[in-house]
């Protein structure tokens, strides 16, 4: 497949082959810690693949087979006020909703360390595949911190408060297999064939209708902070909104005519 890398970043790659797009977080001597610089060019990456209606598939990764992101780079806290810090995290925060609320799928795949600012990173994307060799953990208490990107929210959200203040209090990483028992992981494979599932799961997903991907994760995203009953008049009316789409129309034909469906997003 022809694939083409995105250019003028710096600290990180965007590259695109087909429909899915990968973002790879590119500070391997720093086990891509995430620095000013790399928070910027993920904002631009992330609105040049929410924009472009080739790309129907997400990935995040990090290079190198040490880490993910082993958190925010931490050479930049010295100097910085709480006042500095305050901008950095709301910066952070949003850039990891945007992520998160990516009208696309975006998935993780975490080759190494995902510790601090890489492990909120990982939270905020849809579906998250893990090498068995990789950490996970939110390890700011050490440094007299807590986390600032979403740490103490998602993370108990995702695995249940208990587990979360176990893990944010004792700043202790975790195993990959560990973390998949807690449900922060949706699938733990070999270092070696990462990618491989990764591309698996990122072609099931391309060639779904992108507008019913669109709807589906809206409605999760949306419906899970909302009571039930309006939770599900949510889903309701995006479900009639489907309705209203040509990849309806086509996916209930090639069912009944016994052919897979062309999806076109209309
Ligand atoms: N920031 C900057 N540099 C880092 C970071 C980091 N987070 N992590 C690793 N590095 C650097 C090391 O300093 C080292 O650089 P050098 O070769 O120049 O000495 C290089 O990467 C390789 O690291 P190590 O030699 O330490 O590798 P090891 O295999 O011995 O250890 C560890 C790997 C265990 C991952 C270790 O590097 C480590 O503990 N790293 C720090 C992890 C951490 O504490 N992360 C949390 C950071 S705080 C955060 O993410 C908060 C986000 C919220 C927003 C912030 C708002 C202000």
């Amino acid at each position: 497949m022809e694939s083409e890398v995105a250019m003028g970043f710096q600290v990180l790659e965007l590259r695109m082959e087909g429909s899915l797009a990968i973002i790879t977080l590119n500070r391997p001597k720093a086990l891509n810690a995430i620095n000013v610089t790399m928070v910027g060019e993920l904002e631009q990456a992330v609105n040049q693949v929410r924009d472009d209606p080739r790309v129907r598939v997400v990935v995040i990764t990090g290079a190198g087979d040490k880490a993910f992101a082993a958190g925010a780079d931490i050479t930049e806290f010295k100097a910085m006020s709480s006042i500095d810090a305050w901008m950095f995290v709301q910066r952070l925060q949003r850039l990891f909703l945007q992520i998160e609320r990516l009208p696309k799928p975006v998935i993780a795949a975490v080759n190494g360390y995902a510790l601090g600012g890489g492990c909120e990173l990982m939270m905020a994307c849809d579906i998250v595949y893990a090498s068995d060799a990789a950490k996970i953990g939110q390890p700011e208490i050490n440094l007299g911190i807590i986390p600032g990107g979403g740490g103490t929210q998602r993370l108990a959200r995702l695995i249940g408060k208990q587990r979360a203040k176990e893990l944010v209090l004792t700043g202790e990483m975790i195993s990959a297999q560990e973390a998949w028992g807690l449900g922060l992981l949706n699938k733990v494979v070999p270092a070696d064939q990462l990618m491989v599932e990764v591309r698996k799961l990122a072609d099931k997903l391309a060639i779904k209708g992108p507008l019913a991907v669109m709807a589906a994760k809206e409605a999760i995203e949306d419906g899970y902070d909302m009571a039930l009953e309006r939770a599900l008049a949510y889903e309701g009316k995006l479900f009639a909104l489907c309705f209203a789409t040509e990849d309806r129309t086509e996916g209930v034909n090639a069912f009944l005519e016994k052919r897979p469906a062309n999806f076109k997003g209309k």
